[in-house]
């Protein structure tokens, strides 16, 4: 019996990049290691036609409720997911920076049986020159590091976007972050449920299309989630 796999793809205005990232999925490797792929996009009300052509490549598409907020959208990905049956969830963003074919790479990590969550790390990794501005790889340190020492978990890369998660993850993991402080709080919430976390290096490409992402004011809340969590290890606010 193969397993189920869902594989997450946030969109926002991704209508350019979409298609590549779908395309690369590695669907006949993983159907072949035994896996029933189901592709899942989770989208934050696009306005450029993503919705579009996810239906025409026949997707599944969840809407967020609200408009905008890559939090909102994986939360919601994610009770869809406890929702289905399938075992496992590898997410990665839409937007033709992480490479699909990884994703046998993150899966073999996770299911050698020591972890519950791996994450696919960029600054371990090889960063494609102008993928990362050194701006935010030096961003992208600090919040690491700062991560590393509150938690006293090693990992390498926290504001990740290539994740798999067993089931039992995302059905422990205790969120209510709203925008792109998702990945930390994903990061404080697996350290403070006693979750094993492990890492494989990715490599990290330019990408399609726009950024969403305003670096100094969302490195901001990924901050201030990390020293929340670090004192409060459970969302009181469940908005
Ligand atoms: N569902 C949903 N997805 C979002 C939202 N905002 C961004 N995304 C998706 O989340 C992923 C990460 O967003 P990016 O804008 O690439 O942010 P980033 O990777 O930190 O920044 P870059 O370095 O510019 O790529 C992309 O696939 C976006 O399409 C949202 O509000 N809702
Ligand atoms: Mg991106």
């Amino acid at each position: 019996m193969s397993r189920g796999l869902t594989i997450l793809l946030p969109t926002l205005n991704e209508v350019s990049a979409l298609p590549n990232v779908v395309n690369a999925l590695p669907i006949d490797i993983l159907e072949y290691q035994g896996w029933s792929p189901n592709i899942l996009v989770a989208d934050g009300r696009s306005t450029d036609g993503t919705q579009e052509i996810a239906s025409k490549l026949g997707l599944e598409i969840i809407v967020q409720g609200p408009a905008a907020g890559k939090g909102f959208g994986m939360r919601e990905a994610f009770a869809r997911f406890l929702d289905s049956d399938d075992e496992v969830l590898v997410m990665l963003d839409a937007d033709g920076t992480y490479n699909p074919k990884e994703i046998t790479r993150l899966l073999k990590h996770l299911t050698s049986g020591e972890y519950d969550v791996v994450i696919g790390s960029r600054l371990r990794g090889s960063i494609e020159p102008g993928a990362m501005s050194r701006f935010n790889w030096i961003g992208n340190h600090i919040l690491t590091w700062t991560a590393v020492a509150l938690y006293r978990i090693f990992v390498s890369d926290i504001c990740t976007g290539y994740w798999a998660f067993k089931r039992e993850a995302i059905e422990k993991m205790q969120l209510n972050s709203k925008s792109f402080e998702i990945e930390a709080e994903m990061f404080t919430s697996c350290a403070n449920e006693g979750l094993r976390m492990g890492e494989v290096p990715i490599s990290y490409a330019a990408r399609i299309g726009e950024s969403k992402l305003g670096s100094v004011g969302d490195g901001v809340k990924i901050l201030r989630k990390l020293l929340v969590r670090r004192f409060f290890p459970r969302p009181v606010n469940r908005v």
